[in-house]
């Protein structure tokens, strides 16, 4: 393996404290509004429609950052008392975004507004000039160009937008939006009760836990232990003890917001956001819980016949079934990727068209990758660490053997760095007092990705299987003397007790029944 520091805790506290090259701000330094471009024309027309009494539809998106941007304009519109229609596409019906069919579902507006998505809707910003209807566009997405015709578009990511960050969510600007508006109609709404919601889409459309986004999502989850709004109170009664962190949003909320829309329609989950009342809200809950155990079973089917196909000498992986649910393949490629530690594309086989998604591995380019077998795509998007693409089944074959070769030379890595991999660990150190000094760094995931460590020549000590499938696993290890407690979840892996063994893992802090211990979250064992 790959050499990394040994660490004592001077050497661990530098390499954090590398990853933060600016002060860590609070809320006051948060840009104001009109910062963003378009801000204030955008601002300043809402309120002359909301003063006239004008018609007002919001186009939101199926997606968690989407569906809380429309909550959070949904939220502010019912606290100043102006009707406002909502509509949030539907993935299966209506495609992604703003488009010439939802507008067809819109009889009579005079003015739309767009969150997290409608940069790239000149089709329906060309209708909507036709009927008469101002449309203002709030998105986040890189933006084309040209830009679509419209009355106004805030977008960090715009030529001339002097905002200074540019990884920001849908629902920030959305949040921004209510801002401006705030002020302009000296409503006096707090907008910072919002960040709970805000703080829910930063974290599940993957922006960087730094600069803004990382006090947004500091505030917010402190914002989650008293908020006012049924939906995260509903959440909080079903969730297990101690603070909310960031990966409690990520891996558990975020996921069951997510489901509505990949199974069925996001309507479900903006229901659950704006519930009225605790009632409403933990029924609502029970229904996304269904939804995301449905999610999880098809996932894990999914992942079970994508898994039988792949090559396990091929670079990339690219698997393909006859009607996979398309709602999944996007997860599924990424749990191939972690698994295989590779690229993975993951396609849903439908009258002779493979469409689906792929995910990246480490520093692998897959845009790049694929970018250079464009012409034999149907369709193709995208970025380093995510694409999406369709093709024909025909020409399938040939794709994945250029693709191959492609990346067996720009992709292959011997002895890679794992960059998470903060160093080597000795188990002295694994003490509370390591566990406060690593929260002083917190919230971790995007862009500041919690600390993994490395111990070599550890002892298994014991090992016991967990759970009803027997899936997980609770480990003892033992080094220098010292023993710790460590667990992987859903593993079929098997390991000998007794034999000297490199181990990577994460810390975490186990709360249960009043009592505190530290945990080893496993993440790889390498017998030596
Ligand atoms: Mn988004």
């Amino acid at each position: 393996m790959h050499p990394y520091p040994l660490l004592d805790r001077a050497g661990l506290i530098a390499r954090l404290e590398a990853r933060f090259p600016d002060p860590f701000l609070s809320l006051r330094d948060l840009p104001p509004p009109e910062t963003f471009k378009d801000m204030a024309r955008a601002a300043e027309r809402i309120v002359q429609a909301i003063e006239r009494g004008e018609r007002i539809v919001l186009v939101g998106d199926y997606d968690v950052d989407g569906v809380i941007a429309t909550a959070i304009v949904s939220r502010f519109f019912e606290a100043i008392g102006t009707p406002l229609e909502t509509i949030i596409p539907n993935r299966f019906v209506d495609g992604y975004g703003l488009s010439p069919t939802v507008l067809e579902r819109i009889d009579e507006a005079d003015l739309i507004v767009t969150v997290d998505n409608g940069i790239s809707a000149h089709e329906a910003a060309r209708i909507c000039r036709e009927r008469g209807i101002d449309l203002i566009i709030t998105d986040h997405h890189i933006v084309p160009d040209p830009l679509p015709d419209a009355y106004a578009i805030v977008d960090q990511k715009q030529p001339g937008c002097p905002f200074p960050h540019e990884e920001v969510c849908g629902a920030q600007i959305a949040w921004y939006l209510c801002a401006a508006l705030n002020r302009r109609l000296e409503a006096g709404v707090d907008l910072k009760s919002y960040l709970d919601m805000v703080a829910i889409a930063i974290i599940a459309d993957m922006m960087p836990l730094q600069h803004i986004n990382r006090v947004m999502v500091i505030t917010g989850l402190q914002q989650m232990e008293r908020s006012v709004w049924p939906f995260v109170q509903a959440w909080q009664q079903e969730r297990s003890e101690g603070p909310v962190k960031a990966d409690d949003v990520g891996f558990t909320l975020a996921p069951m917001i997510n489901s509505a829309g990949r199974l069925e329609d996001a309507r479900i989950a903006l229901a659950y956001l704006l519930a009225p009342t605790l009632e409403e809200a933990r029924s609502g809950y029970a229904h996304l819980k269904a939804l995301n155990d449905e999610r999880k079973q098809l996932e894990q089917s999914v992942t079970d016949a994508a898994a039988a196909q792949v090559d396990a000498e091929a670079p990339v992986i690219v698997v393909h079934g006859e009607a996979w649910h398309e709602g999944v393949v996007g997860i599924v490629a990424a749990r191939l990727a972690r698994r295989f530690e590779r690229p993975a594309i993951v396609l849903s086989e439908k009258e002779g068209i493979c469409k689906g998604s792929g995910r990246s591995w480490r520093e692998c380019h897959l845009y790049d990758l694929l970018a250079r077998e464009a012409e034999s795509l149907l369709a193709f998007g995208g970025h380093k660490a995510a694409i999406g693409m369709s093709i024909a089944t025909d020409a399938l074959a040939p794709f994945i053997t250029r693709l191959q070769d492609h990346a067996a030379t720009s992709c292959d890595e011997e002895d890679p760095v794992d960059p998470e991999i903060l160093g080597e660990l000795p188990f002295e150190l694994i003490t509370p007092d390591l566990l406060r000094l690593l929260e002083r760094f917190e919230p971790y995931g995007q862009g500041n990705p919690r600390p993994k460590f490395l111990t070599r020549r550890v002892t298994l000590a014991a090992l016991q299987t967990m759970g009803a499938e027997k899936n997980h696993l609770r480990f003892t290890f033992e080094s220098g003397g010292l023993y710790l407690q460590g667990v992987q979840f859903k593993t079929t892996a098997t390991y000998p007790i007794g034999a000297p063994c490199d181990i990577t893992y994460t810390l975490n802090e186990n709360h249960f029944r009043g009592e505190t211990t530290i945990q080893l979250m496993v993440e790889k064992i390498e017998a030596i």
